[in-house]
């Protein structure tokens, strides 16, 4: 595969980009890093009309960069490298993990001491309405922040974890989110304004997922400020809504946006989606 496809801007900044007329199963090394170039420049990019089984995504995110296996011990599917983010289950058994039912704006596997950069996100089933992705634009997001709070919180870092914080800060706001002991990590350290080195611009990195503290501030303060942030980056200027289409494989750059799910999967449609992470 020679890398020439149409493109399609998805927002009216640089912010996501579609591309047609490829097919991933036959991409080489060069053909995967310039699809990782493109999602770097775009943040998030959508290959559009692919027809890809496990083990062909499984193969394209080995070109494109080196696989981070899945963080949940409890993946129930055949592919070590691959998790099932899906309602549906199979002989009864739940065939990965079905998402929650609410907003959980986040960076994926933020909390570890070295996050990957890339998520690669397969659309095999969607669902006739809900089952978007929202995600947030962080370096338009920190560019629009005010002066006092970048200022404030320049070169400051951030703990980040997945514990029972996580699991409290759901329950206040009247959601259940259970995080098995066995998938719980250790805090990490990282900075609340990330740089973004593809561009190099800067993003906001905090997330309400993840993010418990700003590291040297009374719990007070630092609450103030992260939730300015997290409302902020929840503001509409700064998101893309992506509704799928079956073979879509979507590469997102994590350290210059921030998603979730829309959480509103009607009951009984389908939604089966496979998702690799990349560095
Ligand atoms: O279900 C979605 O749209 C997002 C899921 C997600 O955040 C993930 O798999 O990392
Ligand atoms: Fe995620």
């Amino acid at each position: 595969m020679k890398l020439r496809c149409e493109t399609e801007p998805l927002t009216s900044s640089e912010f996501g980009l579609r591309v047609n007329g490829l097919d991933l199963r036959v991409a080489d090394q060069d053909d995967a890093q310039a699809l990782i170039d493109l999602a770097a420049t775009h943040q998030v990019l959508v290959v559009s009309g692919q027809q890809l089984t496990p083990q062909e995504q499984i193969d394209f995110c080995g070109k494109a960069g080196t696989i981070y296996p899945h963080p949940l011990k409890k993946n129930t599917c055949q592919w070590p490298e691959m998790t099932y983010v899906t309602n549906v289950a199979e002989n009864g058994k739940a065939r990965g993990y079905p998402g929650p039912g609410f907003h959980i704006w986040h960076s994926d596997m933020c909390y570890e001491s070295t996050p990957p950069r890339f998520t690669t996100f397969y659309a095999e089933r969607v669902p006739e309405e809900g089952g978007d992705t929202l995600f947030c634009d962080t370096l338009a997001a920190y560019d629009g922040l005010p002066a006092e709070i970048k200022e404030a919180l320049e070169g400051k870092q951030a703990v980040f974890g997945f514990s029972q914080k996580l699991m409290e800060r759901c329950q206040a706001r009247g959601h259940m989110l259970q995080i098995d002991p066995e998938d719980q990590r250790p805090d990490t350290l990282h900075p609340v304004f990330r740089p973004h080195p593809p561009t190099g611009r800067k993003a906001v990195y905090a997330n309400w997922t993840h993010t418990d503290a700003i590291d040297g501030m009374s719990q007070e303060q630092s609450d103030q400020y992260l939730n300015t942030i997290f409302a902020h980056c929840e503001d509409p200027a700064y998101i893309y809504a992506h509704s799928y289409r079956e073979g879509d494989l979507v590469i997102w750059d994590n350290r210059a946006t921030l998603h979730t799910g829309d959480g509103a999967v009607p009951e009984g449609q389908a939604r089966i989606m496979r998702r690799v992470v990349i560095n």
